[in-house]
This record gives structure tokens, sequence and C-alpha cells, in this order.
């Protein structure tokens, strides 16, 4: 027999006693409220501030003592900004809740993450909650979970109501009994004749399910036979029905308490341990796939960075699932964040990296307060803190057997905002608190924008950039103030032109004199500029054709008419005159700027805008939706190609400046299941009208 956790520390002797789930489901589903109840269940008095929006955007872990085990129950964000957190929810849990509020229903943002986890093979249940809520029935909150989760979805209790037909308790199906809340507390007792006549209606066809699921042969077979099987036969079958992922018990749980301790039991008997995680992939520092065979505390040791936090006196803190080994309180780690090493993208800002640092530090949640730990095991979920290196997602393994686990997809930011400081005082605070913020959450990024300067905050969302800029204000009391995306345009010529560029002036004293003739021609996208001296018979002196290439490319970076650089073109200098005493390189610089200038006529230059490469994926349903809108935002769309689940990926060229708020109108066209992707394509030329629009709002502002 296993050695029972010690309930009033939380020590965990081993994986065995351990319980690992994630809370998921749609906004406002009532996973906070859950989490709250279960941990006032179990440990009393509970801190959580409901809808605090804080409490909304993050993952948060406590732990509670089960039955005979310890559970570690993380409570992750539905809203969409926030699918950061809830995907490094999942990696740590070996189980997830699926919350589904009877009165709201189920969105299909919560069908495309059940859809995930189907594909990974994650044990679920399922909690129906707001059955006290007007027009809510659990009934027909069943069938829509059915309908959504298909057939393996099936209730592990029935509803036990008073004669008004309020909700006092639940019937279960397994033990055929009662437990009534109508005195306040709960009272378990053995279903009463009637009771037991409803539950058989059902009772058959869970039993069933269980043994089948559960791939019990022994069981299967005395139970064909017709012998009675006992409740607890069934339920150690329940962790096995679970574990192969075609199992989901339903529990209806109330804010009265009802459906909570038989929660817990479901988690506590039912849920499996860590010791059945499918792993994810790992291979050692070269790159070659390692395998660490049975799960064990005694195996090398191997964890994950969930999350990171950063406290500017007590440095930073890695929330850290262990998948493997033991960890000892005081010990030097491997840290290892190499996306390389899986042929995932590398980006400059998180750059692939490998060092061994010591542990400042070993806790645990014990409820909701950190306890210190002097060791933990495989299957924990714990804090070490001062690892200065490392960044969520990255792999802790001990420095004589590195290893790297492959590292889950991490949303991209895909909401671009301007933002500037509101004071030189802001501005000084400014760069300290956004890296503050970028270490803390890996779903944001701070960049300056080539082209035009802008300082760029990338976020998921309108939800998560409010957040952030409430915490630069709150927490580190910058003032910033945003403003609308430029989009990093150029001009060029479409046309060949050419002018005459005079810097003429020789009123007494030494004059200026320099001019030159040139002929411009237009390049391909992408060449740049190129600079051809053409000229004969010392027109141009030798020493200011220099000058006259300064001059040209001072004002390239100018541009001529829209205030944006100008780029793709030949200037060849053909000709030129010039003065023996009062020409100079100053003169000869203006001339080449001036002549440019005279070859920019309006109908020999174009603007250029910048294109991005876009893959959308949606469902099927939506596809006519984003077409139609991609059209609208003026893209070509190259090619769609069908995926899995019943979506298509449409391929797209599509102008930045009518991406910038598309995270956000993605949301309404595929009702929050689609996704997208963006990389920088090439500059193509606007269409004349939108240019014309441009070059006017440049020439207004230069009066
Ligand atoms: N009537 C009723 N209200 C509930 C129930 N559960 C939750 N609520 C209310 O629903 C609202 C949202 O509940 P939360 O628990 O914060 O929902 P959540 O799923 O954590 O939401 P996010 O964190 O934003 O994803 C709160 O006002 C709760 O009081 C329930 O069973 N019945
Ligand atoms: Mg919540």
């Amino acid at each position: 027999m296993s050695p029972k956790p010690n309930a009033a520390t939380l020590e965990v002797a081993g994986p065995k006693d351990l319980r690992n789930v994630v809370l998921v489901g749609s906004a406002g589903s009532g996973k906070t409220t859950l989490f709250e109840n279960l941990l006032k269940a179990r440990i009393g008095g509970y801190r959580g501030e409901k809808d605090d929006p804080e409490r909304s955007a993050a993952l948060a872990l406590a732990t509670i003592p089960g039955n005979d085990c310890v559970i570690n129950l993380l409570d992750a964000p539905g809203h969409p900004d926030f699918v950061g957190e809830l995907r490094a929810g999942l990696r740590a849990a070996d189980a997830a809740i699926f919350v589904v509020s009877a009165a709201d229903g189920i969105d299909p943002t919560t069908q495309v993450l059940w859809n995930e986890c189907k594909r990974v093979g994650l044990p679920r249940a399922v909690v129906i909650t707001k059955l006290d809520a007007e027009h809510s029935d659990f009934d027909g909150a069943i069938a829509a979970v059915r309908t959504s989760f298909g057939q393996g979805v099936h209730p592990a209790y029935l509803l036990l109501k008073d004669a008004k037909g309020e909700i006092i308790g639940n019937l279960s199906l397994l033990t055929r009994r009662a437990h009534d809340h109508s005195s306040g507390t709960r009272q378990a007792r053995a279903a009463t004749d009637d009771e037991v006549s409803l539950i058989d209606q059902f009772r058959s066809d869970y039993v069933e399910s269980i043994i089948t699921e559960s791939e019990d042969d022994d069981l299967m077979e005395r139970y064909f036979d017709g012998a009675e099987l006992g409740a607890d036969e069934v339920v150690d079958d329940l962790m096995k029905a679970m574990y192969h992922g075609q199992f989901f018990p339903v529990i209806p749980v109330l804010t009265s308490g009802v459906g909570i301790e038989e929660l817990i039991g479901v988690i506590s008997r039912g849920f499996p341990t860590p010791l059945r995680r499918v792993l994810p992939y790992v291979v050692d520092l070269k790159g070659d796939p390692v395998d660490l065979g049975e799960i064990s505390a005694d195996g090398p040791l191997l964890g994950e960075v969930i999350r990171t936090t950063s406290d500017p006196f007590a440095g930073r803190l890695s929330m850290v699932r262990l998948f493997s080994g033991t960890l000892k309180a005081d010990a030097t780690v491997q840290i290892a964040g190499q996306r390389g090493l899986f042929s995932m993208p590398v980006s400059e800002a998180k750059p692939d990296h490998s060092e061994t640092e010591k542990a400042g530090g070993l806790t645990a949640p014990n409820g909701t307060d950190l306890a210190p730990k002097t060791k933990a095991v495989a299957g924990e979920i714990v804090y070490i803190a001062k690892l200065s290196k490392a960044e969520t997602a990255d792999t802790i393994s001990a420095p004589e057997k590195p290893l790297v686990v492959e590292p889950w997809a991490t949303p991209t930011p895909l909401l671009p905002t301007a933002l500037h400081a509101v004071s030189r005082n802001d501005e000084d605070k400014l760069a300290t608190a956004l890296g503050r913020l970028v270490v803390e959450d890996s779903a944001v990024q701070v960049l300056r924008a080539e082209g035009t300067d802008q300082l760029l905050i990338w976020t998921m969302g309108q939800a998560h950039n409010d957040l952030l800029m409430a915490r630069l204000k709150d927490r580190y009391g910058v003032n910033v103030e945003q403003a609308p995306i430029q989009v990093a345009l150029r001009e060029t010529f479409i046309a060949p032109s050419e002018a005459q560029g005079r810097h003429v002036k020789q009123s007494g004293g030494h004059g200026q004199y320099g001019v030159c003739h040139i002929r411009v021609e237009p390049l391909e996208r992408g060449a740049g500029f190129e600079f051809v001296d053409q000229v004969v018979g010392g027109a141009v002196p030798r020493q200011f054709i220099p000058s006259v290439e300064k001059g040209v490319r001072a004002q390239l970076e100018k541009g001529t008419i829209s205030g944006y650089p100008m780029v793709d073109v030949r200037v060849i200098l053909d000709d030129g005159k010039s003065h023996p005493v009062d020409s100079s390189d100053m003169a000869f610089q203006s001339a080449g700027s001036l002549a440019l200038k005279e070859a920019a006529k309006a109908d020999k230059i174009a603007l250029l805008e910048p294109l991005d490469e876009v893959a959308v994926t949606v469902q099927d349903a939506y596809l006519g939706n984003v077409m139609t809108d991609l059209s609208n935002r003026r893209g070509q769309v190259a090619g769609t190609d069908p995926g899995e689940d019943g979506t298509t990926t449409v391929r797209a060229l599509v102008p930045q400046s009518e991406m910038t708020r598309y995270a956000i109108d993605l949301r309404g066209l595929a009702q929050g299941t689609g996704t997208f992707s963006r990389t920088f394509h090439g500059y193509e030329i606007m269409p004349p009208a939108a240019a014309q629009e441009v070059i006017k709002s440049a020439q207004s502002k230069q009066g």
C-alpha cells in the first residue's frame, strides 16, 4: 500500500498520490467559482476575488486534499486573449474538466478546445454549472454536451429536487446513494425506492459504458452474465475508462455546494495519476530522441516551466511541472529553451539557450499559500525561485543528463498597437516596465517598428492590451498613450523620367554652382538603389560625382511627395555643368537632391505598401465569411487547403494596413474558431486612390 499523503501539509510521497486537473471552458462559465468552491470545501477560507480582471487573465494554482490524494487545481482563463495561459495549464495537468454553463451552452471556441484535447488524448470530465439560473435545465444541458462532445459523455449523477422543484442534491448512478443538502449540510443516505427506480433507468447504461471503455474483460464477462457489480468494482475501472480518452463523466455542481464532494470523489478515484501521463517528445541537447521509460520519482529529472512571474524584490519565480525524477530544493539544474531542435521558429527576442543555474528555493502550493519544500517528485507542480535564465516553456533537467522537451505551441500575439510615454518621467520608466511585462507574459511582444520608428506592443487582443496598459499604470506607474499604427510605405518610380537639378547662387562673394542632369529608371521590387555615372568630358568634375550621389541618396531617404523613402530606382548621372571657382561639394549635393525632386512628376511616381502573407484557418462554416472579408481588405487569395476537423486554411497576400485589427475582426467573422498567422512578404504598388489620400495628408502636414 502506498503511503497516504499528509493532508495537513499536503506533502506528497509519490506520483501516485497526485491528481493534476485544469478547469477549462468559455469565459464566465463558472470555472473560478468552481475553483473557489472546491477550495472552500476542503481548506476553508479562500482568497480569490471574483470579477477581478487580473484573476480572469492568468492561470491560478492551488492545492487541496482529495480522498487519499492531493489535488493540484489549475483555473484557466476562458477569454480567447489569454489562450496562452490556458495552453500552459493543459500542459501542466493530466486531465481537464470542461466547465459548461447550463444557461449559456457551448460556444464554438470550447468545441475547438475539446477537439484539440481529443487529438492529444487528454482525459476529460464535464461539470455543468448554473443549473440554478432561470431557463436552464439539466437534461437540455446534457443533450447539448452530447451533441458537441460526442456519445462518450455520460452523466454520473442525477439531480435531486424538493417538492417545489429546487435542486437540493444529487443521486449517484453508481452507488445508488442520495446526497441531500436540504438541511444546509450534505447528508448521504441510501436512495429511496422511488429514487432507485429513477436511478435504474440510467444506471446500466452508465456502468456498461465504464466497463466497455475501461476494456476490463473480466468485469465485462461477469456483467454480461448478469452478475450484480459492486460500486467499488466499477469505480476501479473509472480511471481506466477515463484514461482511454473515450469516456467522460458529467457532474452537475451548484454554488450551494451540491456536487462538490462528488466531484472531488471522481477526481480522486477516476482521474489519472501523473504516472499515466503521456510525455511530450523529449530529446537530448543534440536533438536525439530520449526514451525515459516508465515515469517514476527515481527516473531522470524532467520538468517544464509553465509560467514565469517576476517580483521587483523577490526576483523571478518559475512555476514548474515535474514530469519525471526528483528535484531537490538547492539543486543546480539545466535550463534549456531550444526551439531550433524541433524546427520551431526562434525569435530574436527569445533566442535558443541552454545553461545551468542553482535553484534559489523550492515551494509548492499548500491550499492557496506557498509552503517551502526540500524536494519534489514527478507529477508535482512547484515553484522554483531565482532561476534568472528560465523562461516559460523551458525545460528543467539535471546537468548530468540534460534533456529538452518539445515546447507547446505558445500563441503569437497578432494585435499591434503603437504607444508612447506621456511625459519624460514616464519615458524613463517605460523600457524597464515593458521588459517586466514581457518576461511574465509569453504572449506579448514589444518592438520598435522599422520604417516608422513607432514603439509597438503586440498582444492577443483588446482585453489583453487593456490589461497590459492597466498593469503599466497600476504596477509600474507609467502613463502611456496609444496611437494608430502607421504602416511603412515607400515611394518608387513607375516610368522613366529625367530632370535637371540646378543649384546656382552667384550674387557677390564666393558663389555656389552645381548643375546636374539625371535620368531615372524604375527597378524591380526589392532592388533598392543603383547610381550610375555616365558623365563624359568632365561635364561634372570627378570629385563632385560622389557629391551628386550623396544628394540623391539624402533625397531618397526623405522621399519626394509623400514623406516616405524612395526605393527600387536607378539614377543615371549623364550631364552637368560646373564653375571653376564657385562649384563645391555642397552645391552638387544640393543639385543632386533637386534633380530627383524635379524628376518625380506625379504621373511617374507610385507608392508601395507592405504586404503580408496571411494564412487563416477556420471551420468550414465560416470560410465564405472569411474569403469575402479578405477580398474587402484588398487581399489576393493564393489558395485554400483543407485541414483537420472540418477546417480550411486560406492563404492570401494582404496589405499590412488592412491587417492591423485582424486579430479582433477574425473573432467576429469565425465565432472565435479562427486562427491566423502573418509574415512579411514584400512591397507592392498601392492603388492610386489610396495613394492619393496619403500624399494629400503628407502635403497638408508640410503646410
Ligand atoms: N447563478 C449562477 N451563477 C454562477 C454560477 N457559477 C458562476 N456563476 C457566476 O457567473 C459569473 C462568472 O463566473 P466565474 O466563475 O468568474 O467564471 P469563469 O469561468 O471563471 O470566467 P473567466 O475566468 O472569465 O473565464 C460570476 O458572476 C459567478 O458568480 C452558478 O452555478 N450559478
Ligand atoms: Mg475565471
